[in-house]
């Protein structure tokens, strides 16, 4: 990957989003591999930290088969969250702000000790202070939602906004929970937190060690999106959407 516009490109992905306007794929055409399209996804988030916005955490993306073979991918991948991008529970989002916008029910983690970078996570109740139900709403600014892995990284794992529910304390098992996705009022989704990398609590390792080889350390106090236990479904104008999880409980948000 020799001279690509790391800033250039992180330009072009901003405005799209800055605009809700969806660009064509670029990776392939200028030759842009996923250590690069890292290096894009920091550009694109400095862009953000540069007018104000505060990281406030981590996603991983791509936990499980059904989001997996939704946009025809197969790796798992991380992105960054800022303070903007989050909604209060029971909030309200302007879908007319995104391109093509998709909610999709996950598990949030609240980190807390967390271990030396190489380090795997040992205790994760030591880890991670609290579990909610949230939900993500996922806006590709590709056009489509088409994308190769290396434009979906540069992308910051299509990250747009967030919502989460109550914490709650680390349950005794998080591996097989039910989890639902209802739009006014009817289920549309239904999964089992099993979806994701077979147990959440697995994500954290694997959002530990991938983030950590792009020099990005967890933070304690940091949000932490484990991934979504179903495809991901596209948020309508006036739709109420809420996602529940069995044992965390519900957590919701509206379109204006
Ligand atoms: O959070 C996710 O699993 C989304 C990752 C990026 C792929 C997509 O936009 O669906
Ligand atoms: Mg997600």
């Amino acid at each position: 990957m020799i001279g690509v516009d790391t800033a250039g490109v992180a330009g072009r992905l901003g405005a799209a989003a800055d605009t809700a306007t969806a660009i064509p794929q670029l990776a392939a055409e200028i030759g842009l591999d996923a250590d690069g399209a890292y290096a894009v996804q920091t550009a694109l988030v400095q862009r953000r930290l540069d007018r104000g916005e505060r990281l406030v955490g981590l996603k991983m993306g791509l936990t499980s088969r059904a989001k997996m073979a939704q946009v025809g991918v197969d790796e798992v991948i991380w992105g960054r969250l800022t303070d903007v991008m989050r909604v209060p529970d029971g909030g309200t989002v302007d879908p007319a702000t995104f391109i093509h916008p998709r909610v999709e029910p996950e598990v949030a983690f609240l980190l807390d000790r967390l271990p030396e970078p190489g380090e795997p996570v040992g205790a994760f109740a030591d880890a991670v202070r609290a579990v909610a139900p949230a939900i993500e709403l996922i806006d590709s600014r590709y056009a489509n939602f088409t994308f190769s892995l290396p434009d979906v990284i540069a992308d910051n794992a299509s990250a747009a906004a967030f919502t989460i529910g109550a914490w709650s304390p680390v349950p005794d098992g998080l591996e097989n929970l039910g989890v639902l996705l209802e739009i006014d009022g009817r289920v549309v989704q239904v999964g089992s937190t099993a979806a994701i990398l077979g147990d959440p609590r697995r994500t954290l390792d694997e959002g530990l060690c991938l983030a950590g080889r792009h020099g990005v350390r967890l933070r304690s106090g940091w949000v932490f999106l484990a991934g979504a236990a179903t495809a991901a479904v596209p948020l309508r104008p006036g739709a109420h959407v809420r996602a529940v999880v069995e044992k965390l409980g519900a957590v919701s948000l509206r379109a204006s």
